[in-house]
C-alpha cells in the first residue's frame, strides 16, 4: 500500500485498532472468530459524543448508553469465549457504561462558557487548551529555581525507589502542604493556569496531586514490547476524561532527555469516541487478568508478555482489540504511524518550561530519557468539590486573620 495517500480523519478509527495482518503477534494466530458483528452498535452513542444529536434528557442519554451495553452484552453471551475472556467481558460494561455517561457529561459542560474567578484573565491560554488541546508557557526563571532547589530534599527518597526498581517509571507523590506542593501550585495559580483549567472544564478545579517525576536512562517500562521496534512506543491517550494536568520541567530538556511529546492537532482528530471509550475499559480489565510479572522485566503492559493474551483476543472479532495505549502495536510501514509521525511535537525547554495540556483528547508520550536525566513536577487538576480541604483550609485561615486583626 503506498504511503502517500492522504489519512483522512475517517482513516485514523483505526489508530487505535490492532492491525491483525500486520501485527508482530496476532498475525501469528488464525482468526477464530466467525462471528459477524455490527459494528454500527455505538453509532447513537457516537452521535451523542459529537454533539450533533438533537438535545437529549439524561434518561434518553442513559436509554442509549444503555442500549450500547445491551447489545454488547448480547454478543458476549452468545459467543464461544475462553474463560477468562468471558470473566473480562462482563466486567467491562458496568466500567464502560460509566465511563461513556461521565464523559458526556463533562463534554456537555466544556460546551458550555465557564465563567470563572480567573477566566477573563486567561483567554489566551484557554484559546491553546481549546484549539490545540495544550497551552506552552514559561514561569519565572525564579520559580523554577526555588521549586528546585526544593525538590533536591527529594534525591534520596527518588534514589531509594530508583535502586528497588532501576528500569520502573518512579514518580514520588509531594505531600499537601509541604513547601514544594505550596510552591508549584502558586505559581500555576499566579500563572493563570488553574484558572484556565477551570474554564476549559467548565467548573472550578484544585490540584489532586503533585508529583516530582525524575526520569533516567535506566528506565525501559516504555520499551522493548517486540524484538522489532517501531519507534512509536507509549504514544497514547490517558484514561481520564477530568484530570488535566500541568508539567513544570526542573531541568534542561533537549530531545534525548525525554521531552513530552503530544501529536500536533490529534486533539481534534474525528473517530468512534464510543469505541475509545470501550477499548480504555478493556484494556483495564485486561490487564487486571492477564498482566504476568517476569523478574528483571519492567514493560509497563504487563499482559503483553502473556501469550495467552494474543490467544483469547484472538477469539473475537478484531473489532474489539483495540487500545488506547496504541504506539506500541503499531506498525513501521502502517498510515497511522506515518499520519502521527508527521504531527509530532517536542516540548524542549527552551520552548516553555511549563505545559499544560488534555491528555484524554491529546495523543502524547514523555518521559523517555535516552541520555541524562529529566526532573519534572507534574500537576493534576480536578473538578473542585463541593466542600474542598483547600477551601476550608482558605476559610481557616482568613478567619484567623481576621479575628488576629480584631474584626
Ligand atoms: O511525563 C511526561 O512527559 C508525560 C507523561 C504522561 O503521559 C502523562 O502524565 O499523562
Ligand atoms: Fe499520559
Amino acid at each position: 500500500m503506498s504511503l502517500t495517500r492522504h489519512v483522512s480523519d475517517a482513516d485514523i478509527s483505526a489508530i487505535f485498532r490492532l492491525d491483525w495482518e500486520r501485527h508482530p503477534v496476532l498475525s501469528k494466530y488464525s482468526k477464530k472468530s466467525k462471528n459477524s458483528f455490527d459494528w454500527n452498535v455505538m453509532s447513537d452513542l457516537d452521535e451523542m459524543y459529537s454533539g450533533e444529536s438533537e438535545e437529549l434528557t439524561w434518561q434518553q442519554s442513559n436509554r442509549v448508553i444503555r442500549k450500547a451495553a445491551d447489545n454488547l452484552s448480547d454478543f458476549f453471551e452468545n459467543q464461544t469465549l475462553p474463560q477468562k475472556m468471558r470473566q473480562v467481558l462482563l466486567q467491562v460494561l458496568p466500567d464502560f457504561a460509566k465511563l461513556v455517561a461521565g464523559e458526556l457529561s463533562q463534554a456537555k459542560k466544556r460546551q458550555v462558557s465557564f465563567v470563572g474567578t480567573h477566566e477573563a484573565r486567561n483567554t489566551v491560554s484557554l484559546g491553546a487548551l481549546r484549539t490545540q488541546g495544550i497551552h506552552i508557557t514559561a514561569l519565572p526563571e525564579d520559580s523554577i529555581e526555588a521549586m528546585n532547589l526544593l525538590a533536591q530534599r527529594y534525591r534520596p527518597e527518588m534514589g531509594a525507589e530508583r535502586l528497588k526498581s532501576p528500569g520502573s517509571v518512579a514518580p514520588i507523590g509531594i505531600p499537601k502542604f509541604d513547601s514544594l506542593y505550596r510552591k508549584s501550585t502558586s505559581s500555576l495559580r499566579k500563572a493563570g493556569i488553574q484558572g484556565a483549567v477551570s474554564a476549559y472544564l467548565g467548573h472550578e478545579v484544585e490540584p489532586l496531586y503533585v508529583a516530582l517525576h525524575h526520569s533516567v536512562d535506566s528506565e525501559d517500562w516504555w520499551q522493548g514490547c517486540y524484538d522489532d521496534s517501531n519507534n512509536a512506543e507509549y504514544l497514547h491517550l490517558d484514561y481520564d476524561y477530568d484530570l488535566i494536568k500541568a508539567i513544570i520541567y526542573l531541568s534542561p530538556v533537549a530531545e534525548g532527555n525525554g521531552p513530552f511529546k503530544y501529536i500536533q492537532g490529534s486533539n481534534k482528530w474525528t473517530y468512534s469516541r464510543s469505541w475509545l471509550a470501550f477499548y480504555k475499559s478493556f484494556e483495564r480489565a485486561l490487564e487486571s487478568q492477564y498482566a504476568i510479572r517476569s523478574p528483571g522485566d519492567s514493560y509497563y503492559r504487563r499482559r503483553y508478555r502473556n501469550p495467552e493474551f494474543f490467544k483469547d483476543l484472538s477469539e473475537l472479532p478484531p473489532i474489539f482489540a483495540g487500545m488506547s495505549h496504541f504506539g506500541d502495536d503499531l506498525t513501521l510501514d502502517s498510515l497511522e504511524w506515518n499520519r502521527v509521525r508527521d504531527c509530532e511535537r517536542s516540548i524542549l525547554s527552551t520552548s516553555g518550561n511549563c505545559f499544560v495540556f488534555d491528555g484524554s483528547q491529546l495523543i502524547h508520550r514523555g518521559g523517555m530519557v535516552l541520555t541524562g536525566e529529566r526532573l519534572a513536577i507534574q500537576v493534576a487538576y480536578r473538578k473542585k468539590p463541593e466542600f474542598s480541604t483547600e477551601k476550608v483550609y482558605g476559610d481557616a485561615r482568613s478567619f484567623a486573620r481576621a479575628i488576629v486583626k480584631g474584626k
